[in-house]
């Protein structure tokens, strides 16, 4: 009965080997009644189901080939995947969960959050993110053609693949930003949580009192080079990082 807990992912067709290595994910850890929850970015880009798509087709079978064998999966939508809804989730055999998502641990009550809501230093993607998130903008955008919308997001991609290599560089110190730290303290004490679980950064690691007394911080990798989870169950919580295989 563990909970395993994996983010940024940033799954794409030309990046096969990113979908194999969650496919080995799920066989080489996961048991009967265990469940994964994908805490955003699970795709690098997501407009839309596609049922032509090989490459959405490989992912929708993994996930249900373990939710065969009694492996439910958890889906929190990151902002590159924020498009994913509930019937597109059920599509891949995955569960929604809201945004802010509670877990009980050994440790205390965690908070799940893929991340980019602690961005709050950044007011040009908050104001994104508001109009992104907005129910009619969304049924706008989905009356398009897939074609469409497959490049409208490309274009994006594309201008913010510039930005996110530069934020990589300053992700650790953005963590470290006083209106980041007040945020992730918000979020803790309004919800009742110890711990905040989150991906988006890119940034492995935990810290301790990261957002004062007794309020901390794990943070999950991206899958690139290496991958990294969090594995809690009735008596163990860990964060991992690993190499990724060649042939993983
Ligand atoms: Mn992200």
């Amino acid at each position: 009965m563990a909970t395993f807990i994996i983010a940024d992912l940033h799954l794409s067709e030309s990046q096969p080997i990113l979908t194999n290595a969650l496919s080995n994910f799920y066989e080489r850890n996961t048991i009967l009644n265990d469940r994964v929850i994908i805490a955003g970015d699970m795709f690098d880009f997501f407009v839309g189901v596609d049922p032509n798509s090989a490459f959405q087709q490989k992912v929708k079978s993994i996930i249900t080939k373990a939710k065969q064998r009694g492996v439910n999966t958890l889906f929190q939508a990151g902002n590159r995947d924020f498009l994913l809804d509930e019937s597109a989730a059920e599509y891949f055999g995955m569960k929604l969960i809201k945004d802010f998502f509670i877990l009980s641990t050994s440790k205390g009550k965690a908070l799940l959050i893929h991340g980019d809501q602690l961005c709050l230093h950044d007011r040009s993607y908050q104001t994104f993110r508001v109009f992104a998130k907005n129910r009619f903008v969304r049924f706008c955008f989905m009356l398009l053609p897939l074609s469409m919308r497959t490049a409208i997001a490309q274009k994006i991609r594309n201008k913010s693949q510039q930005q996110e290599k530069r934020r990589a560089e300053y992700s650790e110190k953005v963590l470290q930003d006083p209106v980041v730290k007040k945020a992730g303290a918000a979020f803790l004490k309004n919800t009742g949580c110890t711990l905040l679980i989150h991906g988006h950064f890119h940034v492995f690691g935990g810290e301790q009192n990261a957002f004062g007394d007794g309020l901390s911080r794990l943070g999950l990798g991206m899958w690139d080079s290496h991958y990294s989870y969090i594995k809690i169950d009735r008596t163990d919580f860990k964060l991992v990082q690993r190499a990724m295989e060649k042939n993983f």
